[in-house]
């Protein structure tokens, strides 16, 4: 009774990256979520599930206790708030950087001096607008949910804020960095809640996953 355990993950790199911590803390995801349609999956442990959700989504199922614990980007963090999550680690897994990238002919130092309106399109309207106001730049932005990189390519933005990582989507589509926002990893993120009612079965998962984490830092 109380003792079972929800663990929020998203499809693609989270879920491919937390399985080896998983592993460490003796628990084997026993269903592909990319080859089956079932949002909830089983585990060798029977107390433990996993639900698949939106990457965006993990910190609102987590934040309400409809999922125990989950795992999500930094930059999904920052945009959510955090509130009602208790944030105890740093996994080092899905690792990239938050940057404002323009089109390779955009003088963007020189419309930053003259102090023009930037029109900036993104996911991440949270993360952009601390950005530029500490920044003193004035911006417009455009709330976008997906390949952020056309908008530039077709005038509907100056600027774009998104993550990068290899920065082989900004070269294929002629965009250039301009700025580093911020470093982003995966954070495991913990009802607060579960944290303290559940504390005896979540204890030593959080161990495992500290220490197989620590080997990546
Ligand atoms: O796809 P969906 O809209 O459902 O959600 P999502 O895109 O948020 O999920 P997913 O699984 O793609 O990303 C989950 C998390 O992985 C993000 O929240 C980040 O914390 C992390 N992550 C790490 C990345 C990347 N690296 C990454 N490269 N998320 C996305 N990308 C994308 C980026 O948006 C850009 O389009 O990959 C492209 C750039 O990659 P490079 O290698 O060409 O620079
Ligand atoms: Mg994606």
């Amino acid at each position: 009774m109380g003792s079972q355990l929800t663990l929020a993950l998203s499809k693609g790199r989270i879920f491919e990256e937390t399985l080896p911590l998983l592993e460490e803390a003796g628990i084997r995801v026993t269903e592909d979520p990319e080859k089956s349609r079932k949002l909830i999956l089983a585990t060798s442990d029977p107390d433990v599930r996993v639900i698949i959700v939106r990457a965006s989504d993990v910190p609102t199922y987590v934040q309400y206790g409809a999922a125990d614990f989950g795992v999500a980007g930094k930059d999904v963090l920052h945009e959510h708030g955090g509130e009602g999550l208790y944030q105890p680690i740093d996994l080092h897994i899905a690792k990239c950087r938050v940057s404002v990238a323009v089109s390779a002919g955009f003088d963007y130092e020189n419309a930053v001096r003259q102090g023009a309106r930037l029109r900036v399109a993104t996911k991440y309207t949270e993360t952009a607008r601390q950005h530029f106001a500490s920044k003193g730049v004035h911006v417009d932005l455009i709330k976008l949910y997906g390949s952020m990189e056309l908008a530039p390519l077709v005038g509907l933005a100056d600027a774009i804020v998104d993550l990068v990582s290899t920065g082989s989507t900004l070269r294929a589509n002629n965009l250039v960095e301009v700025e580093h926002i911020m470093d982003i990893s995966s954070r495991l993120v913990v009802n607060q809640a579960a944290l303290k009612l559940k504390r005896e079965r979540l204890q030593p998962i959080l161990a495992a996953f500290e220490r197989a984490s620590l080997s990546k830092a």
